[in-house]
């Protein structure tokens, strides 16, 4: 595929995405069972104002009136992911016809609007029973049975669905969940992390491998990972050094496997034995186990090398001039370019989706409930325009999908995060789609970012990083 820059091929898959704890309430309903997020938000004091996802935006209840929107929106594509508790509630065993219905339903009322389904198999919510009989992905065998788990969508959903994400942000489960604490489960425990990582990785190649076995092999299958382009905070050799070990945090953990079949060299010299080995079988099943890379970009930061700061002797600089989201994440679309360059260098060969991309800002509803998000505009447009110029440079992208369709339950931060292009009333989930849904499906229909009147007011954010 290939772009003047602000001018898109016709086959550019436009989407936006989601996921199932996030906006689909309906957690009792349907023979669903528990996953680790319904007893996380049910303990107090871990989410803010104790908010959980109970309703959510009730997307489970609304979702003809959400491909409606969809439509409305234009969008080409639309990112979701499964429920896993809803389609087996013990995470293992019998399925749960009903909840795998939902997502049949879904699926073909996405098609019959001509929107292309991208189906997430793993967005954090994980049986609560696995998380209490075996201990989570921390179990050997949680690669396996979450492969079982997908060969179930596969055979229900693969006739019709042709891309699939296996896990979403690998990375955030690790860090968030297992060594800072705040998601689900909520461990804190370093050295447990480096092994659930490692399962997570092996799930990935498992799944991977039934997919391609399986007779509806028809489609495309990656991860989504989110990264970051480490600026270096001087041209001294070990600012540059150390701001390429903070981009191979990400990569090297997560990205490196999935293609080479083993962590990148510069982690296993800093973590050492606590990085564990893959088996030559493993190694076989994860090389080369992405069919793209789906990035899921937020920001980027300036690195300098800090002796002594962990393993990896990095540390973020902070750049207060640049404008930052309510998430406190500066507005860094300078990244996005050279990210995607980086990439297909590491990872020759592989198409690129950006499988999210987004905003939280302060949104303010008027007495309609409409939101004129012109800071959303300005943030999208300037990712887009970088989208446009890797293009037009030689990278393979071949889509983008905002973060997210609408509010939705921030998880930790409850619903006080505002991501959507549409607005969905926390009281009452009515849905009204916003300046950045209107400016995002006029981007879509001419497929030319120069065609699409600048928003008022929307200045360009944050371009020099
Ligand atoms: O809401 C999350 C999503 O679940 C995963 N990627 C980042 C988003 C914003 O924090």
């Amino acid at each position: 595929m290939s772009t003047n820059g602000d001018v898109f091929p016709p086959a550019f898959l436009w989407g936006a995405a989601t996921a199932a704890f996030q906006v689909e309430g309906a957690t009792a309903d349907g023979g669903r069972g528990p996953s680790i997020w319904d007893v996380f938000c049910a303990t107090p004091g871990k989410t803010a104002r104790g908010e959980t996802g109970e309703i959510a935006c009730d997307h489970y209840h609304r979702f003809r009136d959400d491909v409606e929107l969809m439509r409305r929106l234009n969008l080409r594509a639309y990112r979701f992911s499964v429920s896993w508790p809803r389609v087996l509630p013990q995470g293992r065993g019998d399925i749960n016809k009903q909840g795998l219905s939902f997502y049949d339903r879904l699926v073909d009322c996405l098609l019959a609007a001509g929107i292309e389904p991208m189906v997430t198999l793993y967005h954090w919510d994980l049986p609560a029973a696995l998380q209490m009989e075996l201990g989570g992905w921390a179990h050997p065998d949680l690669p396996l049975i979450f492969a079982d788990y997908a060969d179930v969508l596969f055979n229900t959903l693969g006739d019709r669905v042709h891309h699939w994400v296996t896990l979403n942000e690998p990375w955030v489960v690790v860090n968030a969940g297992y060594i800072h604490g705040t998601h689900a489960p909520g461990v804190k425990d370093a050295g447990l992390a480096y092994r659930v990582a490692h399962n997570l990785l092996r799930a990935h190649a498992h799944a991977v491998a039934r997919y391609r076995a399986s007779p509806h092999n028809r489609g495309a299958i990656g991860p989504a990972l989110n990264v970051l382009q480490a600026f270096p905070a001087s041209e001294s050799p070990a600012d540059v050094a150390a701001a390429e070990r903070a981009t191979l945090e990400f990569c090297g953990w997560f990205g490196d496997p999935l293609y080479y079949g083993d962590y990148a060299d510069v982690l296993r010299e800093r973590f050492g034995a606590a990085l564990p080995e893959f088996t030559a079988e493993d190694a076989r099943l994860l090389t080369r186990s992405m069919d793209f890379f789906g990035l899921n970009y937020y920001f980027s930061h300036v690195i300098r090398h800090a002796p002594g700061a962990g393993p990896l002797e990095i540390e973020v600089v902070p750049q207060p001039q640049i404008p930052h989201t309510t998430m406190s994440w500066p507005v860094t679309p300078g990244g996005l370019c050279p990210l995607l360059h980086w990439l297909s260098r590491r990872y020759a060969g592989l198409p690129i989706y950006i499988t999210e991309n987004g905003a939280a800002f302060p949104d303010q509803a008027d007495a309609s409930g409409f939101v004129n998000d012109q800071p959303r505009i300005a943030y999208l447009r300037d990712h887009v325009r970088a989208v446009g110029q890797a293009l037009a440079e030689g990278v393979d992208v071949r889509g983008y999908f905002v973060w997210s369709l609408m509010d939705n339950l921030e998880w930790t931060l409850g619903f006080s995060q505002r991501f959507g292009l549409v607005r969905c009333d926390s009281e009452t989930s009515q849905r009204t789609i916003k300046a950045s849904g209107h400016w995002y499906s006029e981007l879509i229909s001419t497929g030319r970012l120069d065609d699409v009147p600048n928003a008022d007011g929307a200045e360009r954010m944050g371009v020099s990083l």
